[in-house]
């Protein structure tokens, strides 16, 4: 945004999530978390949650699993055996990276104790070239970069260096910044053209790398950036395909016209990387292949829900349309990675789908990953569950909450995605402050001539779509608040004072551009009235189903809810669009809006019969009439074990 260059300590009050305050290319700034307050409401209660429940009860798994202890044994602390994977010490970062967001909205947490305690614990287990990482040192040190594809080594360093960035951010402190910065240059002099050659089969340290530059100021880290990412394409010629796809290793990225067969989670986060490193670099090559990918996944790869990775195999996309219900993977770190990239890709080109995606994919992708008592977590998110046939599904396989995996990245993402969720509903440039993210609470922030802001926010989001928005200034000030009109809205209102305001329209941001006076307030009404959505008819699966939709949430039937009828002959009565109903269930998860609406169940379809019949002859079942209610698909599988459906066929009662 400006030509300022960042160095420690300059401004880690005032950095955002990611900190493209200086960074040429981007259009667009983000406001730290500790700038936003967030009263009682849906994100609060979430953020309340993480904070009380789920980060403690987390450390405590990761410290029964060993991961805490590797760090002390690395360090010379402890005798023992480490324990964990590869990936293990990730968990560890991505916990303390979670922390050290909570920190910046609440200094005096008790979790600044065990942050401190972890990271003593990092910087004592350094090794003295640099190297930070416990499943690759001692007698596993000659192991260092022998297993690229696997070994998962830049991954967890990419964790650590996000740590030791949100560290800095909250304290201020550059303890694990000089670190996070000495591991850095290890790795700079250790991955080039005459050294290892090569690039990570997980990416990930890409953002992080570049998050750590704008931090420090030390531009070595985006060409070590480049050359991970200018290695794609050649850096594992011995894997055969499928492996190379999964490692997004089958052409190099900028050929890229598609995810088809390539990991999730590792696409993800290299397109994140990459449109980070275009942030910086103006590397129009990226900038095209970046773009090129966004339109192919979201036009043909992303499930209803805001979900990723259709495939179990290799944890990867699928083909155009592949998109299977029972049997999505879904990973809830493809989800939370699709909102790291949009937020970065909307600092490069600030239009509002890339805010829509990001909304979307968090509601309805990420939050089904925890249980609504932060104990449980998934790791993978179908569409679709049977009653009784859950035990033939693969593991993992999103039917079950679980309270720990061993590879336990999804938990340890939702923590540090919860915790950061203040950071990603305000961003400003030059004409004023944008709201992206409805959320009842407060923004104390400044303009850009430096005098002080506040906007409160009132509402009920995202089970109202009434939002105000209270300016309080000190003096007048001409400036524009950009409001974001989600696409999914219709017939949006704007007012500020009674007065509407003329040409707001879904799909972009509605600049009120004014002399603001103190306590004026901004109105904005969208319609959250639940309704069906189609898919596609390429993508057959769906073919004659509807996915019911109410503002920025995705439905689901859920057995519980529906006594009586099963996934596999429940429908929606096609008349039922204009009967349903937006109904507030106060005592039911934790307070939700239910949808209800006429459905019907093919009742005598329930026995085995002849699986297959003369054409046309049709399966003329009756079908018996009833009220279906619907929930919200984050809130699924919170009472017991019971079928889904999020695509539900309709028929005419
Ligand atoms: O390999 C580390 C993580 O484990 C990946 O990001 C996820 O997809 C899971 O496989
Ligand atoms: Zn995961």
């Amino acid at each position: 945004m400006s030509s300022a260059s960042a160095t420690p300590d300059a401004g880690w009050r005032v950095a955002g999530l990611i900190d493209t305050r200086s960074s040429p290319q981007a259009r667009h700034a983000y406001i730290p978390t500790r700038a936003v307050r967030l009263e009682p409401g849906y994100w609060r209660s979430y953020m309340d949650l993480n904070h009380a429940t789920i980060l403690p009860s987390l450390l405590q798994k990761l410290a029964d699993a060993g991961r805490i202890d590797n760090f002390r044994i690395a360090a010379g602390q402890l005798d023992g055996e480490m324990r964990g994977r590869d990936a293990r010490d990730s968990d560890v970062h991505k916990w303390l990276e979670g922390a050290c967001h909570v920190l910046q909205t609440h200094p005096d947490s008790p979790l600044a104790t065990s942050v401190q305690e972890i990271a003593d614990l990092i910087a004592a287990a350094q090794d003295a070239d640099g190297y930070v990482n416990t499943a690759f040192v001692g007698d596993r040190k000659a192991l260092r970069h022998t297993n690229l594809r696997h070994g998962h080594e830049l991954y967890v360093a990419g964790h650590f260096f996000m740590a030791a960035v949100a560290h800095h951010r909250a304290t201020g402190s550059t303890q694990l910044l000089d670190v996070a910065a000495r591991q850095a240059d290890y790795l700079c002099k250790t991955f080039r053209p005459k050294g290892v050659n090569s690039t990570s089969g997980h990416p990930g340290v890409e953002m992080a790398l570049v998050e750590l530059y704008r931090a420090t100021g030390n531009a070595r880290y985006l060409d070590l950036v480049r050359f991970l990412i200018d290695r794609r394409g050649s850096a594992f010629p011995e894997a055969d395909l499928r492996q190379r796809q999964s490692l997004v290793d089958a052409q190099p990225l900028r050929e890229m016209k598609e995810l088809t067969g390539t990991h999730a989670v590792r696409s993800l986060y290299l397109l994140s990387g990459a449109t980070d490193l275009y942030l910086e670099n103006g590397d129009e090559s990226l900038r095209r292949a970046v773009e090129t990918l966004w339109a192919d996944t979201v036009a043909t790869k992303l499930y209803v829900t805001g979900g990723l990775g259709a495939r179990y195999e290799h944890e990867s996309f699928g083909e155009a349309y592949e998109l299977p219900n029972l049997r999505a993977y879904a990973e809830t770190c493809a989800a939370i990675a699709h909102v790291f990239w949009n937020q970065r890709l909307f600092a490069m080109d600030p239009r509002s789908r890339y805010m829509d995606g990001l909304e979307w994919s968090l509601y309805n992708g990420a939050m089904p990953g925890v249980s609504l008592d932060g104990m449980t977590y998934f790791y993978s998110n179908p569409l679709e569950v049977h009653e009784h046939g859950a035990e033939e599904l693969p593991s993992r396989s999103g039917v079950d909450r679980e309270p720990f995996f061993q590879t336990t990245c999804c938990p340890t993402n939702m923590v540090r995605l919860l915790a950061s969720l203040p950071g990603y509903c305000y961003g400003y440039d030059a004409q004023g402050i944008y709201v992206h993210l409805y959320a009842a609470g407060a923004l104390d922030w400044h303009l850009p001539d430096g005098a002080p802001v506040t906007l409160v926010q009132r509402t009920d989001y995202p089970w109202s779509g009434k939002v105000e928005i209270e300016v309080r200034l000190e003096q007048p000030a001409r400036f524009s608040l950009f409001l974001r009109i989600p696409s999914w809205s219709r017939s949006p209102r704007v007012s500020v004072g009674g007065e509407s305001l003329a040409q707001v329209q879904s799909g972009a941001y509605y600049a009120v551009t004014r002399e603001w006076q103190a306590g004026d307030v901004l109105s904005l009404d969208l319609d959250v009235a639940p309704r069906f959505l189609e898919a596609d008819p390429r993508l057959r699966e769906n073919a004659g189903c509807y996915a019911l939709v109410s503002g920025p949430l995705v439905y689901c039937l859920e057995g519980v809810d529906n006594p009586g009828a099963s996934n596999l002959d429940v429908q929606w009565d096609a008349n039922s669009a204009a009967a349903l109903r937006l109904e507030r269930e106060d005592g039911l998860l934790n307070g939700v809006n239910v949808v209800r609406g006429p459905g019907l169940i093919a009742a005598s379809r329930r026995e085995p019969g002849p699986l297959y019949a003369p054409a046309g002859a049709g399966w003329s079942t009756p079908l018996q009439q009833t009220t279906l209610t619907a929930i919200p698909y984050y809130a699924r599988a919170n009472r017991g074990r019971t079928w889904m459906k999020v695509w539900t066929p309709h028929a005419r009662g």
